[in-house]
């Protein structure tokens, strides 16, 4: 049965103050992850906001082992520690390789391909907040298109994002998911799903940052649901290569409504320089994803 708010668990695994920003969407994630796992889980994280809010050695804001590791060697790292794990016979810990969409995306790719690869028994989590935040918000493989950022300061971004879930897709690994802080219990029931299957898991968690797109810290949940809510972001499940929409995102295809993209984007200033062409381009990118999606999931 699926978990309501009421049935999470209470216990906390991240303690009262940390170093992130007001209103970062990693704090939900991180506490849901390992309320998923009842903390019994190591991680393995690059540098990016996640380290920051994790603190620095001896200070801790986490009551979890975390290793922090080289930026391109994430899922290496993780893929070692796993194996040494299992070499103890502590089978009931979850390795969590823990990365941004930069340290997952372009920097992190080719550790992540090659344990992808031979079936490491990792559970990969990329949040995604759509850029290099914690170095000044400069463009990431992730950045959608129209998004301004450090490095593209003008226009705005003129790629789309790299689809990531597919990336991974082809790899052939048993589980592979999206999810949203905006929709916690569904981020919670799709850990403890990966938890139970052994091999690579791929978990691409939506990351709203009101430092990077230049929203107010109250909105971070509202900016998650809306994502979800214009199909901006899909959440859906591949399990053993079988595609899913589920939760907010298979309600919405079922009823056919979708809200525009410009509800989404409106209070975040990192699109309110963005030409109305350059908005149109996105909506119609957000318009193509979604379409093929919901063709995908109807036909599987
Ligand atoms: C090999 C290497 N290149 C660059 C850096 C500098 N660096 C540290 S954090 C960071 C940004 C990380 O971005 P992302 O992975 O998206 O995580 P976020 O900060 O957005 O949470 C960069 C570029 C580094 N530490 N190591
Ligand atoms: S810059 Fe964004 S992702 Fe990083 S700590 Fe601040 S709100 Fe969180
Ligand atoms: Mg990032």
């Amino acid at each position: 049965m699926a978990t309501n708010i009421l049935s999470l668990p209470e216990q906390e695994f991240m303690l009262p103050g940390n170093r992130a920003c007001a209103g970062c969407s990693i704090g939900i994630i991180f506490r849901h992850v390992t309320k998923a796992l009842d903390g019994k889980a190591a991680f393995v994280v690059p540098a990016s906001c996640f380290t920051v809010l994790c603190g620095m050695y001896p200070s801790s804001s986490v009551t979890v082992p975390i290793i922090n590791s080289v930026f391109p060697g994430t899922a290496a790292c993780a893929s070692g520690l796993a194996a040494s794990l299992e070499r103890q016979g502590k089978t009931d810990m979850t390795v969590v390789a823990m990365a941004g969409d930069g340290g997952t995306a372009d920097i992190g790719i080719q550790a992540l391909s090659g344990a992808a690869e031979r079936g490491a028994n990792i559970l990969f989590i990329c949040y995604d907040n759509e850029a290099y935040m914690n170095t000044g918000t400069q463009r990431s493989g992730m950045t959608p298109l129209a998004a301004r950022t450090s490095t593209t300061p003008t226009l705005g971004k003129i790629q789309p994002p790299k689809d990531m879930p597919a990336i991974l897709e082809a790899h052939g690994i048993p589980y592979i998911a999206t999810a949203s802080p905006g929709y916690p219990t569904d981020l919670y029931d799709k850990v403890q799903k990966a938890r139970d299957i052994r091999g690579t898991r791929y978990m691409h968690l939506s990351a709203p940052c009101p430092a990077g797109w230049h929203y107010e810290a109250k909105d971070t949940v509202a900016m998650a649901k809306l994502a979800v809510e214009t199909g901006t972001f899909i959440l859906a499940e591949t399990v053993e290569g079988v595609y899913r929409l589920t939760g907010r995102s298979l309600s919405m295809a079922k009823a056919g409504k979708r809200k525009p993209v410009r509800e989404f984007i409106r209070t975040q200033g990192r699109f309110s320089r963005s030409s109305e062409e350059a908005l149109d381009e996105l909506q119609q990118w957000v318009d193509n994803r979604w379409e093929a999606a919901v063709h995908r999931h109807e036909t599987s």
